[in-house]
């Protein structure tokens, strides 16, 4: 019998291209149909159908407090009460503005956004008004969102320039854009001894969460930033997803290394359409109205985004919060690796924070080509036994998962038992 999912799916692709509003939701990685969500309350999802789920995935990063948590749900109903936008200034903004600039010393200045694209897009055309260089570089597996620039995969070199990864792209749009690979060191001192004073902003995931989860190999980060200091280059930290995630200063709190600007969304919006970017007042001041970039938007700073926002980073600024959450998530890779191993299959993880990754490989992978390298059929075959048992991860071998504070051990238990009840038919 074909089950509402099903159904629904099959309707959406006649007025949805693909069906979804984003191509990452379409399971065209794992294979099957996308699943329908009617549902979430903590770190549950039910679908249409009425099946539930531990969710893993927590609309990709958002929901460091799980679905539906009273505080944020408060907020907001409280908020549209008395309107839903403005487009002019309000106190809340303000509010969050400077709670961001407390939580990250290297923020002196922030600007809201509705979005990780709009963040990384802005942020790249800032670095260029600021320098008045056109070049950028960016590193292989690293996703700063749609933007044309960005869309850029890497060359036949090192030392060449990137080739577009969408049709739509034209070439010189991306002619400025040099694509290195993730932790390559050597590559880095290459193009900026080529290039050096040519390079306007270098933009980085500080802990790649967009091709799985790569952590950033010892002094990459370190020599990003001294090269970037050292040829007048705008550092360019993208913490969409790790901003809040990994721990309350970020990425760039847990390695001790500030950035020149920063980009941020998914947790600081708590399940709403916001993002920033933010950084040094010197380059901050080369915006519109007071500078000469021009960057804008009717929603930017939309008073039920930030009250969404604001509610969620005051749950994550208490005591323990990433501790907590940090424990959790190592007991849940811990759990599923041992599971696997056990009955030997060859699966390694690795957890940052609230952040996680599975391999299907032997080693955590530090690159785009090592991730490449995981076993792709072993995670789709683990992906749908793991959704037959009630548990949701994110449709694809090349994301990072995450946990969130409303995740109970009983959730973590009986993940851990589902995969060792699968590894052990493997
Ligand atoms: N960063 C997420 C995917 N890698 C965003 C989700 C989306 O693109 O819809």
């Amino acid at each position: 019998m074909t089950s509402r999912n099903q159904q629904l799916f099959e309707q959406s692709q006649k007025v949805i291209p693909g069906g979804v509003n984003s191509p990452v939701r379409a399971f065209k990685s794992v294979g099957g149909h996308p699943i329908f969500f009617q549902r979430g309350q903590g770190s549950h999802v039910w679908d249409v159908d009425g099946k539930s789920y531990i969710d893993y995935v927590g609309s990709w990063g958002p929901l460091i407090l799980g679905h539906a948590h009273p505080e944020v749900v408060k907020a907001v109903q409280d908020t549209v009460q008395n309107g839903l936008t403005f487009g002019a200034p309000t106190e809340s903004e303000l509010e969050i503005a400077e709670l961001i600039c407390k939580l990250l010393p290297s923020i002196e200045q922030v600007r809201l956004v509705s979005s990780g694209t709009e963040a990384g897009m802005s942020a790249i055309r800032l670095a260029r008004g600021y320098t008045g260089r056109s070049k950028i570089i960016k590193f292989e597996g690293c996703y700063h969102g749609h933007d044309d620039a960005l869309l850029v995969k890497a060359g036949s070199g090192a030392l060449t320039f990137g080739n577009p990864s969408s049709a739509g792209v034209p070439a010189e749009t991306v002619g400025h854009t040099i694509v290195l690979d993730y932790n390559d060191l050597p590559g880095l001192d290459a193009v900026f001894k080529q290039f050096g004073d040519e390079i306007a902003a270098v933009i980085v995931e500080p802990v790649a969460g967009n091709m799985n989860l790569v952590a950033p190999s010892e002094g990459f980060l370190s020599s990003l930033r001294n090269l970037c200091t050292q040829h007048g280059s705008v550092l360019i930290f993208d913490e969409v997803m790790t901003g809040f995630r990994v721990g309350l200063g970020c990425a760039q709190g847990l390695y001790q290394i500030q950035p020149d600007l920063t980009t941020l969304g998914k947790v600081i919006g708590g399940g709403m359409p916001m993002a920033a970017f933010g950084g040094r007042r010197d380059i901050m001041q080369c915006l519109a109205p007071i500078g000469s970039v021009y960057q804008a938007g009717t929603l930017s700073g939309n008073p039920v985004a930030v009250a969404a926002g604001l509610a969620t980073l005051k749950q994550i600024m208490a005591e323990g919060f990433y501790e907590q959450l940090g424990a959790k998530t190592q007991q849940l890779i811990d759990g599923v690796t041992t599971a696997a191993n056990k009955h030997g299959v060859e699966l390694t993880a690795q957890s940052i924070g609230g952040m996680f990754g599975f391999y299907f490989r032997k080693g955590v992978p530090t690159s785009f080509a090592e991730v490449m390298e995981c076993d792709k059929d072993a995670f789709n075959r683990f992906f749908h036994a793991m959704l037959d048992e009630g548990v949701y991860f994110a449709p694809s071998a090349f994301e990072a998962g995450f946990v969130s504070s409303a995740h109970s051990e009983q959730d973590i238990n009986q993940t851990v038992s589902a995969a060792d009840k699968i590894f052990s038919a493997w």
